[in-house]
């Protein structure tokens, strides 16, 4: 069964006239609270690499991307004046080296005013003439002319459009869904290549075709690690050769649909049963957080409460000894587990907004020994975000212990034995509902073929 991610999908299409509304709403109040008159959302352009005259793959403005779902569309405008139909001012070049971008088409046409460009010059026509009444938002700079535009990012109108990404809406929550679903047929495809023998580079290249993704679309850089690699966090090398033996596995890996992404972790044991063991309490422990994923929630003190788990297992598999107080803080569960327990995800990957305590930007830092959390909110209805404990035998952070009370509470022989297989981290997409969630990625998996 073959899925439609693209812009003719009907059941996209049924929810993006609200999801405009909405954005119309949170604009109107920015550019109020910002004294301006109109939006101009620039799309971004592609980065030349220096002294050559290659460009770096290109990522759209997220905030253009979440009015339209172009990823592909530089040199662009959407012009946004409260109560008017926003314009679009769609770059079209007339280029015979590069393929240009198609005619527009798609759900998402009826709902503007549509003016096609060939020529930068021709854009400055469709900006509203009183430029001391717009906001610009989007990365200007260098040859990226402003028009005249003075306000460039506005911190007030800024603010108040991140702090209102944090909570999707229908339109939102339907393009994740349907990203987990995506990665979910990835992931499938990664184990098997696991499972056959195959290097991190072929597993990759399995991912990537089940996904149907070049690597410039997905929207961040696989994880894929197999052994002792899976202890470094953000391992991205893809070694050519498949390792022997061949222990474990594990994979961060995503998609994108329209520019909303899906992040998700999976560890396999390929057959030594006292690590599958681990694995499972590791499974059974991040069930039950995101178990507890519901409004009115405080994100950090999830976080903290994973770190309690996480020591009950330790001392479980022999890793550690102590109880959970003394295990949290001689820092023995930040040594295994030290990344946060997850982020805001959106059109980013960690999206906005996961500090931010309200629309003025007001910051909620993370707790103190935790600085690496990345999302320190009170969760709120549609809210996605991601449940990602870990653990690992880092070296590096487990010998900063000797010497330290919290030496004598880690078992070194068993650190001994877990190095060889890296790590474990499992992680799903959760949409925060009132009095519960939705797991995206677990209903994705229970879906896909
Ligand atoms: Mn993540």
């Amino acid at each position: 069964m073959s899925r439609d991610y693209s812009d003719k999908n009907p059941s996209l299409g049924a929810l993006y006239g609200s999801h405009l509304q909405a954005l119309a709403t949170r604009h109107d109040h920015a550019l109020e609270k910002a004294g301006a008159g109109h939006a101009i959302i620039y799309s971004g352009n592609p980065r030349v690499a220096f002294l050559d005259d290659n460009s770096y793959p290109f990522r759209a403005n997220p905030h253009f991307v979440s009015w339209v779902p172009l990823t592909n569309l530089p040199w662009s405008y959407i012009v946004y004046t409260p109560g008017e139909t926003p314009v679009l001012v769609y770059y079209q070049p007339h280029d015979y080296w590069h393929v240009v971008p198609d005619s527009p088409d798609g759900y998402w046409t009826d709902y503007f005013d549509i003016r096609i460009v060939h020529a930068t010059e021709d854009i400055a026509a469709h900006l509203p003439d009183e430029r001391e009444k717009c906001i610009l938002i989007g990365e200007i700079e260098n040859d990226v002319p402003a028009y005249g535009i003075e306000r460039i990012n506005p911190t007030t109108a800024v603010n108040i459009l991140h702090f209102a990404r944090g909570t999707k809406t229908d339109y939102e929550l339907e393009s994740m869904r349907l990203a987990s679903q995506r990665a979910a047929s990835g992931h499938r495809a990664a184990e098997a290549a696991f499972r056959e023998g195959l290097s991190e580079f072929d597993i990759h290249r399995a991912y990537c075709k089940a996904v149907s993704h070049t690597d410039a679309e997905l929207p961040y850089d696989n994880i894929v690690a197999l052994n002792d690699h899976g202890a470094v966090l953000h391992y991205t090398n893809l070694d050519r050769d498949a390792p022997a033996p061949i222990r474990s596995f594990l994979i961060d890996a995503g998609a994108q649909v329209h520019g909303y992404a899906s992040d998700i972790t999976r560890t396999y044991s390929a057959g030594d049963r006292r690590f599958q063991g681990l694995i499972d309490r590791m499974e059974s422990m991040q069930r039950d957080i995101v178990a507890h994923v519901q409004a009115g929630v405080d994100y950090r003190e999830l976080h903290i409460s994973t770190h309690k788990m996480l020591a009950e297992i330790l001392v479980d598999a022999e890793l550690a000894t102590g109880d959970a107080t003394t295990l949290l803080e001689t820092g023995v569960t930040s040594a295994f587990f030290p990344h946060g327990l997850g982020h805001l995800l959106g059109v980013q990957v960690h999206d906005v907004g996961g500090f931010m305590e309200n629309e003025a930007g007001a910051v909620i830092d993370p707790p103190s020994g935790h600085p690496f959390l990345r999302l320190t909110r009170v969760l709120e209805e549609n809210m996605v975000l991601t449940i990602e404990p870990g653990l690992y035998a880092i070296d590096m952070l487990l010998e900063n212990l000797r010497g330290t009370p919290a030496e004598d509470h880690v078992n070194w022989r068993t650190v001994d034995w877990l190095r060889p297989f890296g790590g474990i981290r499992i992680e799903d997409n959760v949409r925060v509902m009132i009095g519960g969630q939705q797991n995206l990625t677990r209903d994705a998996f229970a879906a896909a073929p």
